[in-house]
């Protein structure tokens, strides 16, 4: 459960968070394909309750109706075409899987499929849930319970939202049939949504049911889906991630939180010199890494101090860094614009979502802010997976934030997180001749739109990296020779 199986080459997901099914068909096609992205993380398929009352809020569809597939991101149809057309350029689909809970107790009861629900009977025929699927007595979760309780934490309504109970054989069924479903359409994994509230035993019951991966959709034979669990544990609660890890993947939540606190100068990025476990993060097969995710970018969930879009400059440093660095498997975050942290995408008066439209210079317009399509960040894609396994070679920093690398004899990389230039002859670790800098621009022909890089017989380069400068990062690589 904890092999991604990406193409081959391919290194790095994306969450494209509210995306509709038609408009991320195309986007495998025109961009993600092309660009060497291994998947994408997508919004829960399922059929969600319609939350009218709060304008539409993004986290509707973390409220559960029925497993039917049918959402504000399309219907059947159009799911199985996104992912056979996504898979066909070597892009594969994760599911956003919501199988802790139902709704929670809303005046409205409508899902996006038409469904109804009996809250206060806990019916929920679409599916059909009865009362006896769920977790007795009727308690919520409070926030001292982390800290403490376990059994609470696992057995009680996150946020009021009905908890469901997998010791429940028909519970296990509905949600495997759900999950196998989507197996056999041909997605390659799921996210285990509030994985932290179930009990590991049940989790491993339902992971041991899923079908193998669809060959019919270019997965080898016998290969197992992709899970990853939502697990938060930055230390000190009841619930540990290790608890997790012999299972499947898990969201490793400290991975952001020490980065974004590096790239904002809480820290000195050269203590990132032994960046992995010793940091107390996961071991690196166990462990989705992301900087900020959909819920902290806002902040619900471990929220504060997040590096997101909102402030570029260090996130783009910290992204580079993660994606730079072997450790982990990393995912990339790409949002639509927001102010107020409940408001959903981007949509019409009748609540449809707007597709982002395609600027001339490939970023996105329409209130999507798609991160991935911003070139320093899709062209730190194409550098991991031109440096493949190689490890982390000839380390250099100045005692403080300034740092540099090299991935082998393939790539290299520097930053400078100082208020002062860099400007130094570093080891690059590459065969000499000119190399194009795919952060200030990108080879077009044979010259370089940005900076370029001439290292010499002896593998150094005099690198140069301004602190009034737009990026605080440089990177070169075998790929972009020119
Ligand atoms: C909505 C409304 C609620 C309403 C509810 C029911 O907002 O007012 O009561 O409907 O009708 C999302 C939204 C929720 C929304 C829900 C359903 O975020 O606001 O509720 O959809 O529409 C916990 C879980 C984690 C969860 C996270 C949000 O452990 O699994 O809360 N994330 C996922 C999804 C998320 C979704 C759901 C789950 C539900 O990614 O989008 O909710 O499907 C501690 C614990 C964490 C805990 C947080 C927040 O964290 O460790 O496990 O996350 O508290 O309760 C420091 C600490 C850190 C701590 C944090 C916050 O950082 O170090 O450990 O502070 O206290």
């Amino acid at each position: 459960f904890k092999n991604p199986h990406y193409a081959t080459g391919r290194t790095t997901m994306v969450h494209l968070f509210e995306w509709k099914w038609d408009d991320i068909a195309a986007e495998c096609e025109r961009f993600l394909g092309p660009r060497g992205f291994g998947g994408i993380q997508i919004s829960p398929p399922n059929e969600n309750l319609v939350i009218w009352s709060r304008n539409r809020p993004w986290w509707e569809r973390y409220q559960p109706m029925s497993y039917r597939l049918v959402t504000r991101s399309g219907n059947e149809q159009q799911f199985a075409n996104m992912v056979r057309r996504c898979n066909n350029v070597g892009v594969r689909i994760y599911v956003d899987a919501i199988i802790n809970h139902m709704t929670g107790t809303w005046n409205e009861n409508v899902g996006t499929g038409g469904s109804t629900a009996n809250f206060g009977n806990w019916h929920y025929p679409a599916v059909p849930y009865g009362r006896n699927d769920f977790n007795w007595p009727h308690c919520v979760i409070q926030g001292h319970d982390y800290a403490c309780c376990a059994d609470r934490v696992r057995n009680c309504e996150l946020s009021g939202l009905k908890d469901l109970n997998q010791r429940s054989e028909h519970v296990r069924t509905m949600i495997v049939n759900y999950m196998n479903r989507l197996i056999d359409m041909g997605v390659a994994g799921f996210r285990i949504d509030a994985a932290k509230h179930m009990w590991p035993s049940d989790l491993r019951v339902i992971y041991d049911r899923l079908r193998n991966l669809n060959t019919a959709h270019g997965f080898p034979s016998g290969a197992r889906p992709y899970i990853y669990q939502e697990v938060i544990d930055l230390g000190g609660e009841a619930i540990s991630r290790n608890e997790y890890t012999p299972l499947a993947a898990v969201t490793e939540f400290r991975f952001g939180m020490e980065l974004s606190r590096a790239f904002t100068r809480g820290n000195q990025l050269r203590w990132l010199v032994n960046w992995g476990p010793q940091w107390g993060l996961l071991g690196s097969g166990d462990a989705l890494t992301f900087i900020d995710n959909h819920d902290n970018q806002r902040g619900h969930g471990a929220g504060g101090n997040i590096l997101t879009h909102k402030r570029p400059k260090e996130y783009k440093g910290a992204i580079a860094f993660m994606l730079a660095h072997p450790y982990g498997k990393p995912q990339l975050m790409s949002s639509f614009s927001f102010h107020d942290t409940e408001a959903g995408p981007p949509m019409d008066g009748s609540g449809n979502i707007i597709s982002p439209s395609i600027n001339s210079d490939n970023t996105c317009g329409n209130g999507w802010v798609c991160e991935h399509r911003w070139r320093q960040i899709f062209q730190m894609v194409a550098f991991r997976n031109t440096v493949g396994n190689t490890a982390v070679t000839n380390w250099w920093d100045n005692g403080g934030n300034q740092i540099a690398f090299c991935r082998g004899t393939m790539g290299f990389v520097a930053f400078n997180n100082e208020n002062w230039d860099l400007n130094q002859r570093l080891q690059t670790c590459l065969p000499a001749g000119t190399y194009c800098d795919v952060i200030s621009g990108e080879k077009s022909g044979n010259r370089c739109t940005g900076k370029s890089v001439v290292v010499g017989n002896d593998g150094r380069a005099q690198i140069v990296i301004g602190s009034h400068e737009y990026d605080m990062v440089l990177a070169i690589h075998m790929g972009h020779q020119s």
